[in-house]
């Protein structure tokens, strides 16, 4: 077998550089990454075969410096490059700055990127598809007389998006008409802020939707194919913690008609390397296109344990110019596969980013459990970047199995120095919705209003409130020395690791 490349420049860091590695050393290919002086002794960095330093810890000056990145691919004489996910992977000035120094950008074209990257204008292309989308505007809503009248003809609550936005970043949700006119203008000047462009659209509000997306393969050669769905709705503040596939909703001919619409979509901007079609599912199971994310995603790694398919050597070899070695026919789902997110934040401090040293790590292991991580003991986790450390995957016959597996692992882990979302997660897991299937947008809200122990939720939160007022009425007589140890109360919910 021939290797699609010689040489790939890693444009990225942490647990997605290393996935990148991996896949290249199977087929062959040496690895360049880049690394900031935050991440002198990152994983990724003893891991490839060549590392360039290319500049200080803020991303603008190193991992988001286009022509740092581009001058480090040609110095290394990498034929390509893959962005990961983040920083530069859904930049089109970046893909064609790759192309222009004879770099392969391991990625869809510039125009594609683009085509998605304005969300009415990638509504449009949907409606058009005949895509079911969200009631809302074609056009990006200019004045305050014209959202009054677009909200009100596909009726409140009403959504208002950032058109160059994306992932739920400057979204507001309008319940009445007296609000609308106030929100607009936050929601402009925020986008504005955040994207450079302070274009907003308007959607109907869907209630308690579900986070279905659907990964699409495509070729250069004009095959589109789908792998099926992930389901993505335990979140926090936008923030995914648990991604699983199939999902617990969708049927095989429900999975058929959002494969379908994806790859129709995809077709139609010239889609080319692996991308994601992200809809909104509503409580009578009828989907609507949100938005297409033009890169590889971090929970890629479900479809890859249920379809048996790497996907990033996938996008070696579409990128290399390579067919599809398969058809839409040959793709097959067997079991279940159940994503965690194992972030350096604090879940007993509404979740602050817990950056250190990592003191001590031990990984699970055994039977279908997947390892993805970007840090080993003794590492060290930068304060600059975003906090996931790792990714725990499982599989599983079927979901009550991996689900079981899942908690399992979990109970495995152990990381001392920097705080996790392990606690949290056990407790997903635990869950008996979660354990049911019963997984919504607002599963999390439910999940941590429900405070640490168990039992009903009003009597929990009554405790707590009367536990704060007599901690308040100590703290009164005799306040806490500014640097105190963590309270006893805290220490025993950090050493609360869920039932066994
Ligand atoms: C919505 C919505 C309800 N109605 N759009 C959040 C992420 C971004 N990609 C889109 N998001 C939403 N868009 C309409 N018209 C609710 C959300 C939403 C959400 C979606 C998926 C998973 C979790 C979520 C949490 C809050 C809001």
């Amino acid at each position: 077998m021939t290797s699609p490349f010689k040489k790939v420049l890693i444009a990225n860091r942490g647990e997605i550089a290393v996935r990148v590695i991996r896949a290249c050393r199977e087929l062959g290919i040496a690895t360049v990454t880049v690394y900031s002086e935050a991440d002198r002794e990152s994983l990724h960095v003893l891991m490839a075969d060549r590392a360039v330093a290319i500049g200080p810890p803020g991303p603008a000056e190193s991992y988001l410096a286009i022509d740092r990145v581009v001058a480090a691919a040609r110095a290394t004489g990498a034929e390509a490059v893959h962005p990961g996910y983040g920083f530069l992977a859904e930049n089109a000035t970046f893909a064609e700055a790759c192309a222009a120094a004879g770099l392969v950008f391991i990625g869809p074209p510039a125009s594609a990127i683009r085509a998605m990257g304005d969300k009415v204008a990638a509504r449009r292309t949907a409606r058009r598809l005949g895509v079911p989308v969200v009631p809302g505007t074609e056009t990006p809503v200019t004045d305050d007389a014209e959202a009054a009248r677009v909200a009100a003809s596909v009726g409140y609550p009403v959504m208002i998006k950032a058109a160059m936005g994306g992932g739920g970043k400057g979204m507001r949700l309008v319940r009445t008409a007296a609000e609308l006119a106030g929100a607009l203008r936050a929601a402009r000047s925020e986008a504005g802020g955040a994207f450079g462009d302070s274009s907003v659209y308007i959607e109907r509000y869907v209630e308690e939707p579900r986070h279905i997306e659907i990964q699409v393969l495509a070729d250069a050669h004009g095959t589109v194919l789908h792998l099926g769905e992930r389901e993505c709705s335990i979140q926090r503040r936008h923030q995914k913690l648990v991604e699983e596939c199939p999902s617990p909703f969708v049927s095989a001919e429900m999975r058929g008609q959002m494969g379908e619409a994806a790859c129709r979509l995809a077709a139609a901007v010239g889609y080319v390397n692996a991308g994601t079609v992200e809809f909104l599912v509503d409580r009578q199971g009828a989907f609507h296109f949100l938005e297409m994310n033009t890169r590889l995603q971090v929970e890629h790694p479900v479809t890859e344990m249920v379809t048996g398919r790497d996907l990033v050597k996938e996008q070696l070899r579409i990128a290399a110019g390579e067919k599809l070695a398969f058809g839409q026919d040959e793709v097959t789902w067997r079991g279940w596969a159940i994503e965690c997110r194992i972030n350096a934040e604090d879940p007993l401090e509404g979740f602050v980013p817990s950056p250190g040293r990592i003191a001590g790590l031990r990984v699970p292991g055994g039977p279908w459990v997947r390892d993805d991580s970007g840090v080993y003991a003794g590492a060290t986790v930068p304060r600059f970047y975003d906090t996931l450390m790792a990714k725990l995957i499982v599989w599983g016959p079927d979901r009550d199995a991996a689900v079981a597996r899942m908690r399992r692992a979990l109970g495995e882990y152990r990381i001392t120095g920097v705080r996790s979302t392990i606690p949290v997660l056990e407790r997903i897991m635990a869950d008996g919705d979660f354990a049911a299937g019963r997984l919504h947008t607002g599963f999390m809200e439910r999940l941590l209003g429900a405070g640490i122990a168990g039992g009903p939720a009003r009597r929990r939160i009554a405790l707590v409130a009367a536990a704060l007022a007599a901690y308040e009425q100590a703290e009164r007589r005799a306040p806490a020395p500014p640097s105190a140890a963590p309270s006893a109360w805290k220490q025993s919910g950090r050493a609360w690791t869920g039932p066994r």
